[in-house]
């Protein structure tokens, strides 16, 4: 049965059933979380470090560098983890590396985890880019196909082999990108002696983001009991006063587990409960969860506590985990996008996770800062371009009231042999794992396919259509969309989103240095979309360069001024439309990031608002004042918050 006819199928399944799994997926992938019944221990930290310089980057395999430690197999470094290797050396060829490179670290685990064999140890990748392979004391466990997503496995037996020796663990990783990866590249042999050396290779691509490479997210060891809670899935909704908390839990390692399910309030009080693996918690006097600058007391989370106990004859197992969780609802008509079924207005950011020296590893310092800059813009909405953010960012996002489109890796689709069978094969996996990962987010209200694809190319139809309805199968509680810079007449994934996503730079890609001709070029785009679809309409991206301290009047291209102008005259057609079915508007970019070499980047996209580190450049105060006067007309604001009182 091939892709899709098995899709097909599973969707009827659920549009039966909420709960019922399409996935095709078989465990759960939730987040690692300490409790009574799990510890977590993280292994964040140097770890030693080995690129595979050799010619056909195979050398570590063929050598097995896994089987010892990697010390010995030659020279190693220290390396930071999390972070992407890119930036942490002065050395250009690790800068640019292409192929494998390979970490290590022994780790200490405790006696009480060896000599418990009912408790399961599992290792927890966040997320390593791109394809990764991982031994255990020289013993391969498992393998992962993409970056940006979490993988795991479980090693308990491994570790109690011979508790004598320390655990060692092995990451092998993989920055290569194929016409079949998320996204796709190609490598491009140079033959020409006269030009190039010896073995000289290129990677490219279709985006503009600097390929970061390494252990980006951290790795960890967490315990559970034999028997455990493996997933949960919530699906939420409101009647009036009362909340509805619908609520699947999935078992491992019991025939007969007993579930009880409590729901917690932020002061600690019990506000409803359930026995069994799935059930609805009625909430009285439901506090919703409400976006930033749309309510007084933004993203409002509930504890959702499921405890479980099981037996197998020898001992009993109790497992207890805890999921946060907002109780609001999202739906879309031709003109609007409703959440808890008030208008929403998108006025929001796209982000990149990128930042000076530690590349795309996740850091908590800069994590607040941007959160702290979101809202000092007023920002209440990001989109996750161009791929999945850390779930750490994420659960920012639910306790801030920060409204998310959560896309997945499927940016740079350009080469129609990317339209293929395999590589819509992997973008499913990939949906389904973005899905099972960040389908409790109350922030996350909208599924973003891919960015940017050749939409117009004629096996874009199929693909996309497959994809969009198999994105609506898994979680048929959110919109799903692409994002789209492809003609209105000829994109071939239009009729099958929820909500049109647009892209454009008008008077920087197109007429550059013409700024006159925005108004009439934006308002000819959303009439046409807006006339062929009747569906609302983001603008996604827009936004044009700036180098900081750059200045000139009149503007011209590349200066803080002319960045003003482009968002300025972008405001005016909003303001126009937002009255009709735009509804939200996203700048390009939050923050200066980093790209590959080229004619068109001065050291990295300098899109920003702000700059890589973080400076505000002219622009952010035009877009600060803009957001919070947004805020005051079409949010719920309480007087303190109200700009610029709160300046
Ligand atoms: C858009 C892409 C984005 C780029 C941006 C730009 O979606 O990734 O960085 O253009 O060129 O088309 O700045």
């Amino acid at each position: 049965m091939d892709p899709p006819e098995r899709l097909g199928m599973f969707r009827v399944v659920c549009l039966l059933a909420v709960f019922d799994a399409v996935c095709l997926l078989d465990t759960g992938m939730l987040f690692p979380r300490e409790s009574s019944s799990r510890e977590v221990k993280e292994l964040n930290g140097l770890w030693d470090f080995r690129a595979d310089q050799s010619p056909n980057r195979n050398q570590g395999f063929d050598r097995a560098w896994y089987k010892s430690r990697l010390a010995e197999t030659g020279p190693v470094i220290d390396m930071p983890v999390p972070a992407s290797y890119n930036d942490i050396t002065q050395d250009p060829a690790l800068r640019d590396f292409i192929g494998w490179v390979w970490y290590e670290r022994e780790v200490v685990v405790p006696a009480r985890w060896v000599a418990d064999g009912g408790t399961r140890v599992v290792l927890r990748v966040g997320s390593a880019h791109y394809y990764s392979v991982v031994w255990v004391n020289g013993v391969k466990v498992t393998e992962h196909d993409g970056g940006h997503l979490p993988f795991e496995v479980e090693i308990g037996s491994l570790i109690r082999k011979d508790p004598t020796v320390p655990c060692r663990i092995t990451i092998a990783v993989n920055n290569t990108l194929t016409l079949e990866t998320l996204p796709p590249g190609t490598i491009q042999h140079m033959d020409d002696r006269t030009k190039y050396p010896e073995g000289f290779f290129v990677q490219n691509f279709n985006f503009d983001f600097f390929n970061y490479a390494g252990i980006h997210r951290p790795v960890l060891l967490y315990t559970t009991p034999k028997a455990y809670v493996d997933d949960i899935t919530v699906v939420t909704d409101f009647l009036d006063n009362t909340g509805l908390v619908k609520y699947n839990v999935s078992v491992q390692g019991a025939a007969n587990a007993t579930l009880s399910v409590t729901l917690i309030d932020k002061d600690g009080r019990c506000v409803a409960t359930s026995n069994g693996p799935a059930g609805v918690l009625k909430v009285v006097d439901v506090k919703l969860w409400w976006p930033y600058l749309m309510h007084e007391n933004p993203g409002y989370l509930y504890s959702m506590e499921v405890r479980l106990t099981a037996a197998d004859g020898k001992s009993t197992f109790e497992d207890v985990y805890s999921l946060p969780v907002g109780i609001r609802t999202v739906s879309v008509t031709s003109t609007q996008f409703l959440i808890n079924n008030k208008p929403f207005y998108f006025h929001g950011v796209n982000k990149h996770e990128d930042s000076d020296i530690r590349g795309k590893g996740l850091d908590w310092p800069l994590i607040v800062k941007d959160f702290n800059l979101m809202k000092w813009l007023g920002a209440n909405s990001f989109r996750t371009s161009h791929y999945p953010y850390a779930e750490e960012i994420l659960q920012m996002c639910d306790r801030h009231g920060i409204v998310v489109i959560d896309e997945c890796p499927g940016v740079g689709i350009k080469d129609i042999r990317s339209f293929g069978k395999a590589s819509l094969t992997h973008h499913l996996v990939v949906m389904d794992e973005l899905v099972r990962r960040d389908k409790n987010h109350p922030s996350v209200v909208m599924w973003s396919v891919a960015n940017e694809p050749a939409a117009e190319m004629p096996p874009a139809e199929f693909y996309f259509k497959t994809l969009i309805q198999h994105t609506k199968a898994l979680d048929p509680t959110r919109p799903v969309t692409y994002i789209t810079a492809s003609n209105y007449a000829r994109d071939k994934g239009a009729p099958y989103v929820d909500v049109i996503c647009v892209n454009s730079y008008f008077s920087w890609y197109h007429d550059p240095g013409h700024l006159e001709v925005i108004p009439i070029q934006l308002n000819t785009q959303f009439e046409n979309w807006y006339g062929k679809y009747q569906k609302p309409i983001i603008q996604s991206e827009y936004g044009a360069d700036a180098v900081p301290g750059l200045h000139s009047d009149p503007p011209v291209m590349f200066t803080e001024e002319y960045q003003k102008v482009v968002l300025q005259s972008y405001h005016n057609v909003f303001d126009q439309k937002r009255k009709q079915y735009v509804i939200g508007e996203l700048i390009w970019n939050f923050a200066d990031f980093m790209t590959v070499q080229g004619i068109t980047r001065v050291v990295g996209n300098k899109k920003g608002v702000f700059t890589r580190q973080r400076q505000p450049k002219a622009a952010a105060f035009i877009l600060r004042e803009r957001y919070w006067r947004l805020a005051n007309e079409t949010g719920i604001l309480p007087p303190w918050t109200k700009y610029p009182c709160s300046l």
